[in-house]
């Protein structure tokens, strides 16, 4: 069967004049993932339109599989309308293929509805035999036995962190704002692989550095330190997302840093104390965020902290609050959004309750655009504070006073060159992923990432592996 997978891109990744480096970062994992469940025999490709052009008119496989992200969609639905008018079998599915099957499948001939460990398969018999459902829902939740990720379809040259990896799918938490419950429904919402499965994909990944794109790395404490306590000793430097109520759980940050994290993503989301309640984000509920903070800096982490603006309690003097808070604690590097109701999600149903959705132009559901009517101030308000956020946030003398928090001369130093680094240079990385040298600057990544006294790693030598550890959640 000769198989063609798309991850479409939105118009902006694809500029001919200027693309930012968050496109070149990761690879379809995704996709290479459900390649895993092709047959050696079965002639598959797989295309990011993110980093190369699609060559659509020749392109004529007898599947052809494309996964849409809320921005993509409309791209998405082009590709499949122009494959399905050619005679090729489309199948659609993922996270906005969830939330709007309906949708999906004006554009599609079959779609999936939640995650596909279990369908997939399903699906790929059926067509074999030439008998094809429209719709598989997902019900069975599973990790175990997952087939090897087909990461040599993956052009790792083209990416800066091409070694991403995924251990765990969703998140024990529930916060109304966030795709996973509209994503996991009937079923389980957050289940890990075998420890030694995870340990085994590590292994198979060559140089140093990981990413994990967990939802949350630390969320299943056992499998966690079972997990650190494997990778203890493997050299590796690597970076994930954790919440706050993790960070401050005594002795797992310290097994993670033995384990080699040196960068954690952390959904803050708010310093307006009273926004966490109404967005059920109980874990940040009456935490201390500078404690947070302080405690990954001693341990040598940086922070990458996230923050969503426009919630409910958020006046005009939102803005300036958070960026002055994040400096004046030395955070690195920071990410804003503007509150976006994704559909399915519990926010965009009390939004469309309250008649508050403005419109449904997915390409403006971004968290770069207000799409729904915000109570504490203006439109025009919210979308200028954003783009202040970033510019204050980001500038030289922000980018100093945040380093000059630190205590230790290497701390200050990793946060000039890391926060410089992504921010500052963007022609130069623009450069660099047009003259495809995007894998050369892999090394100093690594370089900059391990700048760091390594308090945390004496910690982690005296973790030891639980014996019983091997299928957790
Ligand atoms: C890495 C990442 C990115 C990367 C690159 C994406 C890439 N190369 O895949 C970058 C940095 C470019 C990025 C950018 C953005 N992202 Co992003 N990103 C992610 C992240 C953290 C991980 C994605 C991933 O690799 N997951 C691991 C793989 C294994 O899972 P998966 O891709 O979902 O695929 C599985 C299933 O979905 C399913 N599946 C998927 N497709 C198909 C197709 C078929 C046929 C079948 C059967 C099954 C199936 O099976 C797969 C294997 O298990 C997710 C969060 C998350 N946890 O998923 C957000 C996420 C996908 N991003 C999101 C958003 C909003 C954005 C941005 C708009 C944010 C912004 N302000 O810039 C942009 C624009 C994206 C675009 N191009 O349109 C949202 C999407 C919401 C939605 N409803 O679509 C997410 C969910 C985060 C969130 N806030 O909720 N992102
Ligand atoms: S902690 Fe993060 S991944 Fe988990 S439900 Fe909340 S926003 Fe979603």
């Amino acid at each position: 069967m000769r198989v063609t997978m798309i991850l479409p891109a939105l118009t902006e990744a694809t500029s001919p004049l200027f693309r930012p480096i968050k496109y070149s970062l990761f690879p379809p994992l995704g996709l290479a993932t459900l390649a895993g469940y092709l047959r050696p025999d079965d002639e598959v490709r797989i295309w990011d339109e993110h980093v190369e052009r699609l060559r659509l008119d020749e392109d004529r496989p007898d599947l052809a599989v494309i996964q849409p992200y809320i921005t993509s969609a409309r791209r998405a639905y082009a590709l499949a309308d122009g494959y399905r008018a050619r005679g090729v079998h489309v199948a659609m599915g993922g996270l906005h293929v969830t939330s709007l099957p309906e949708e999906a499948a004006r554009h599609a001939d079959t779609i999936f509805v939640g995650p596909g460990e279990d369908t997939w398969p399903a699906f790929l018999g059926d067509l074999r035999r030439g008998e094809p459902k429209a719709r598989y829902t997902s019900r069975t939740r599973t990790l175990q036995n997952l087939p090897p990720v087909r990461r040599d379809l993956i052009q790792r040259h083209r990416y800066l962190v091409p070694n991403s990896i995924v251990v765990s799918r969703g998140c024990p938490h529930h916060c109304d704002f966030c795709y996973k419950d509209a994503f996991f429904e009937g079923g389980r919402s957050f289940y890990t692989q075998a420890v030694d499965d995870a340990l085994a994909e590590i292994e198979r990944l060559p140089g140093r550095h990981l990413y994990f794109l967990d939802d949350h790395l630390l969320g299943n404490r056992r499998f966690a330190e079972a997990l650190f306590a494997g990778m203890a000793g493997m050299g590796r430097v690597w970076q994930a997302a954790g919440t706050v109520d993790s960070v401050l759980a005594p002795d797992l940050l310290e097994r993670a840093v033995g384990a080699g994290l040196r960068s954690l993503f952390v959904g803050f989301e708010s310093v307006n104390d009273a926004n966490l309640p109404a967005q059920r984000k109980r874990q940040n509920i009456g935490r201390d965020y500078g404690a947070v903070v302080r405690r990954l800096h001693d341990l040598g982490v940086m922070v990458n902290a996230s923050f969503v603006f426009g919630m409910d309690g958020d006046g005009p003097d939102v803005f300036d609050r958070t960026v002055d808070w994040a400096v004046g604690q030395g955070i690195e590097t920071a990410t804003f959004h503007i509150m976006t109701p994704y559909p399915g999600t519990g926010l965009y149903r009390r939004m469309l309750a309250q008649q508050r959705i403005r419109h449904s132009d997915w390409d403006l559901y971004d968290t770069r655009h207000v799409v729904f009517e915000p109570a504490g101030m203006t439109d025009r308000q919210l979308e200028d504070g954003y783009w202040r956020a970033y510019r204050r946030f980001y500038r030289w003398s922000a980018i100093w006073r945040g380093a000059a928090t630190h205590q230790r001369s290497r701390d200050r130093l990793r946060h000039l060159g890391y926060a410089g680094g992504w921010k500052k240079f963007e022609p130069l990385w623009d450069l660099v992923i047009r003259t495809g040298q995007v894998t050369r600057a892999l090394p100093l990544l690594e370089t900059v990432l391990d700048l760091t006294s390594g308090r945390g790693s004496r910690s982690a030598q005296r973790a030891t592996r639980p014996s019983a550890a091997a299928p957790v959640a």
